[in-house]
């Protein structure tokens, strides 16, 4: 009885431990991805990374690089913001929001194949 008491005490600790761990991982990724999402690399079809986090109330700075030469590629429109931008070959091209709420802004090459999406967090 004491035995399976203690091997319990001891699974709700492990338990605890994993949780703890797990979300503060799961936190500093969430800022870690916040910085690297500066440099987008527009390739292959994919833009790298395609979700990207960024709190609301703060300009965005989205740095696309373009190593796709293909025509597909050139550009990246932000429909809902109203942006649109032409993406040089091989030379970072900054593309800067400000989105004035929170919600899912989705990006893509002026024929939609290449696709991402900014959220923004309340
Ligand atoms: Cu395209």
């Amino acid at each position: 009885m004491t035995a399976s008491l203690v091997n319990l005490a001891g699974l709700i600790l492990i338990g605890l431990i994993v949780w703890w761990f797990w979300l503060a991982g799961a936190r500093a990724k969430t800022v870690a991805d916040a910085a690297r999402s500066l440099v987008i690399t527009v390739e292959d079809g994919v833009y790298t990374p395609a979700r990207i986090e960024v709190p609301l109330g703060r300009p965005v700075t989205l740095r696309f690089l373009r190593k796709d030469p293909s025509p597909c590629a050139e550009q990246v429109i932000f429909s809902k913001l109203n942006v649109r931008s032409e993406l040089p070959v091989g030379r970072p091209q900054e593309v800067t929001l400000m989105p004035s709420e929170p919600g899912e802004f989705e990006f893509t090459c002026q024929m939609g194949m290449y696709r991402g999406v900014l959220i923004v967090r309340q």
